[in-house]
């Protein structure tokens, strides 16, 4: 007898398979019609047709309508936990004034290192919660999340401790990765290497606690530059941290190469990768972590080039980069339509980017992203008739119901999402 048997649905995207799904791999979607599936301990235990479902038997029957199934999504990229916000920014960016020059300015990145150095452990946490009900409400179960808004040993402890917490207390898997190597704060502005030290001797901490998975760096220009990125994640590495790059997002200064070199689990950005970074990513096991919203939200018109690194073979993933800045938006769904019109990526595509391979990205690929017998019953009951709709109807939210584990953990008009 199964805990859960989800009948009547139209689509079921199951993304079975093995390994990240590189290139044209990405181009065929696994997907059932007219399936069924039941759930027991919290784990897929079944997969058929509707009508065999009829011999099942189960202590609670979900009817899915006729509509979509899929995966519970992966948003590998955020930057969730901080106080603040910067809205002043808008306007200073409608003025002409560069996301790197409001840095340059003391603003950006360092106003929300000021907001969060003065905010409690408390305060930093109910916030970041809020944020995370919306982003499970849009259908996401495990999320990546990075500090880097501290800068000091002090705050980037509790905003990690707050991540810590999360995961502990909210349905949605969070994933902590360490950015303390996201700006220079200006008590080091002259110093960026004694400052980089100082975050090395912080990793020691990171590991002891299991405060953090991934080791993070902002490798742009006025930020961190390739040679301290190598320096500073080959560190990372010998600590027993997993690595990850912020790489070309904004100038191309060969993040791409970088990332590779140190075989980074994932390189994120991209949008100034070379062509002879995209070829060397295509063909590692690098995950390419694509954020449409930042460049949409920057303003500038340019993308990454997600056709030549799927062409190419790449596995490609999609993220929200979720922050106060570059990116102030919790809705994975509205990336999924960035994809499709500025990356030119077909729904396919940007399926696996959002299910498997974002799992891959943040080394869940074994336990997420795929619906699969044994797995964990991550699952979404989508209002979208078919996996083409999510990212046509754009804007909104498609989500009914999602189940973390097997359990409904948010379901549309039935109140605030439960905290286990
Ligand atoms: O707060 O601006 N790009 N880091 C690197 C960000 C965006 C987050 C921010
Ligand atoms: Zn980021």
């Amino acid at each position: 007898m199964l805990d859960t048997l989800i009948v009547n649905i139209g689509q079921l995207l199951t993304m079975e398979g093995d390994g990240p799904v590189k290139g044209e791999q990405m181009k065929s979607l696994p997907l059932i019609e007219h399936a069924a599936l039941g759930i027991k301990n919290g784990r897929v235990a079944w997969i058929g047709s509707n009508e065999e479902a009829e011999k099942m038997s189960a202590s609670y029957i979900i009817d899915a309508e006729g509509k979509l199934v899929t995966p519970g999504l992966v948003d590998p990229h955020t930057h969730l936990v901080f106080a603040g916000s910067r809205e002043h920014e808008l306007s200073l960016k409608q003025q002409g004034i560069s996301y790197l020059d409001i840095l340059k300015q003391g603003g950006g990145i360092l106003s929300t290192v000021r907001a969060t150095r003065a905010a409690s452990e408390e305060e930093l946490y109910e916030k970041a919660r809020g944020h995370l009900d919306r982003i499970l409400s849009y259908g996401v179960t495990t999320v990546e999340a990075k500090s880097g808004y501290g800068l000091d040993v002090e705050t980037e402890l509790k905003q990690l401790r707050v991540a810590k917490r999360l995961n502990e207390t909210h349905p949605v898997e969070v994933v902590s990765t360490f950015l303390g190597a996201h700006a220079i704060p200006l008590e080091y502005q002259n110093h960026p290497d004694a400052f980089l030290q100082q975050m090395v001797d912080l990793m020691d901490v990171m590991k002891r606690e299991r405060l953090a998975e991934f080791v993070d760096i902002f490798c742009e220009t006025g930020v961190f530059s390739v040679e301290q990125s190598r320096i500073f994640l080959q560190q990372a590495k010998e600590k027993g941290f997993a690595v990850k790059i912020h790489a070309d997002e904004i100038d191309s200064l060969g993040g791409t190469e970088l990332a590779v070199e140190v075989g980074a689990v994932s390189a994120d950005h991209l949008v100034g990768a070379s062509i002879a970074g995209i070829h060397q990513l295509a063909h590692s096991n690098t995950i390419a972590v694509l954020l449409p919203g930042t460049s949409f939200y920057l303003g500038k018109g340019t993308y990454a080039n997600a056709r030549a690194m799927i062409d190419q073979g790449a596995a490609v993933a999609l993220a929200t980069d979720f922050n106060p800045g570059s990116s102030p938006t919790e809705n994975l769904q509205f990336i999924m339509t960035l994809a499709a019109l500025y990356l030119r990526m077909t729904p396919e595509e940007i399926w696996h980017a959002v299910t498997i391979n974002a799992a891959y990205a943040v080394n869940r690929g074994h336990e997420a992203g795929r619906i699969m017998i044994g797995r964990k019953a991550d699952i979404v009951l989508w209002e979208a008739p078919n996996y083409m709709y999510v990212p046509y109807h754009y804007g909104i939210n498609h989500v009914r119901m999602v189940l973390k584990n097997g359990k409904v953990v948010s379901e549309r008009g039935k109140g605030d999402v439960s905290v286990s």
